[in-house]
């Protein structure tokens, strides 16, 4: 072998494509996001991370499957609450994360949820009687496939549907939230056009993922009445407080929910530093989740865009959800009574 002949060279090749790899940001391992945003969680990280966090407090934190991805993947979900096993008659709250692939920090945001109420409680009397007084539904990522496919390459695919094929079409994906239920393709606020970012999907709840948190939010009614009172959607990105109606200029024709939602929405904002507004202010959208849980259930349901940009850096994570963890905890607060804030407790 000549080895020793051109070893000085090799050495310089081996390490100028190891400077261009931690560049380009090569995955890190099989499946994970890019070296330089390691502190992102892969599917399988997050699912190491929830199992590491209920086993710890199994007193607390139960884990189980709202159902299974288009490819298969288990949608991964947790109920966070004192005598976590029972179904108490507590006030309940669900949190979401994933809808749209490519908003990652959705993701840790719903990790985020989970860290504090198990870290904090018995610690933090703030949290211990959140945990207490109210059940938290988290469900992590709605959109697993979708996810891997956006980080795992190493390059950033900037995809934001399912993976989802579309009957007679080559084109794949559904934007999980143009498919919900209600007012469906209503308004012009999604695309019939399997090829658009908005595909609302051939019919509505076509995606095994909306339909898996369709039947949960479902099966949450007991004795004709539905236990989930408030609920949050994170994306991103905007640094925005959201609430419907999304499909239409007109707020919500309930005088009371209307006044709530805009209370509710602007003091979530303003301990975020967020702006507030209903959805449509922002652009017209149809199919979407927010809509439906107000629409079918009466959940007081926001939309939350987190961060300023579509790929925060790892080290944005923290910052950007600790603001959301300050409209959650203010959320949470008011659970068990919303109508307290517009001065009308006797409704609650
Ligand atoms: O409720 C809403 O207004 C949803 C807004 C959301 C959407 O689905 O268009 N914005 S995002 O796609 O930029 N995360
Ligand atoms: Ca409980
Ligand atoms: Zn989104």
């Amino acid at each position: 072998m000549r080895r020793a002949s051109f070893g000085p060279a090799r050495t310089a090749l081996v390490a100028a494509v190891m400077a261009l790899t931690a560049l380009l940001g090569a995955p890190s391992a099989a499946g994970a996001f890019p070296a330089y945003d390691s502190g992102y969680h892969s599917y399988a990280e997050m699912k190491r991370e929830i199992k590491a966090i209920a086993a710890a407090h199994p007193g607390i934190v139960r884990l189980f499957s709202i159902g299974r991805s288009y490819q298969g993947r288990t949608l991964w979900a947790a109920k966070v609450s004192d005598h976590v096993d029972r179904d108490q008659d507590e006030p309940e709250l669900l949190f979401d994360g994933g809808h749209h692939a490519r908003e990652h920090i959705s993701v840790e945001m719903t990790l985020r949820i989970l860290r504090w109420l198990a870290n904090g409680y018995g610690h933090d009397p703030a949290v211990t009687r959140r945990v207490n007084q109210t059940e938290t539904w988290i469900v992590f990522n709605l959109n697993p496939d979708g996810s891997q496919y956006d980080h795992r390459s190493g390059t950033y695919r900037n995809w934001r549907k399912n993976r989802q094929p579309t009957p007679g079409s080559s084109r794949i994906g559904t934007d999980l939230n143009r498919n919900y239920g209600y007012l469906w393709g209503c308004c012009g606020g999604s695309s019939g056009d399997p090829a658009s970012e908005t595909y609302r999907g051939p019919r509505k709840w076509s995606a095994p993922e909306t339909r898996a948190m369709r039947d949960f939010v479902n099966g949450r009614v007991i004795d004709g009445e539905q236990q989930i009172v408030a609920h949050v959607t994170f994306h991103s990105f905007g640094r925005l407080v959201l609430w419907p109606w999304a499909h239409k200029r007109a707020g919500v024709a309930n005088d009371a929910d209307r006044a709530v939602f805009s209370k509710l929405g602007h003091a979530m904002a303003n301990r975020a530093d967020y702006r507030a507004m209903q959805s449509y202010e922002l652009y017209v959208t149809d199919g979407d989740e927010i809509d439906w849980m107000y629409r079918r259930h009466r959940i007081l349901s926001f939309t939350i865009e987190l961060a300023d940009r579509r790929y925060p850096p790892d080290e944005l994570i923290g910052r950007e959800t600790k603001r959301g963890l300050l409209a959650v905890r203010y959320l949470m607060h008011h659970a068990p009574c919303p109508y307290e804030v517009i001065g009308r407790s006797s409704l609650c």
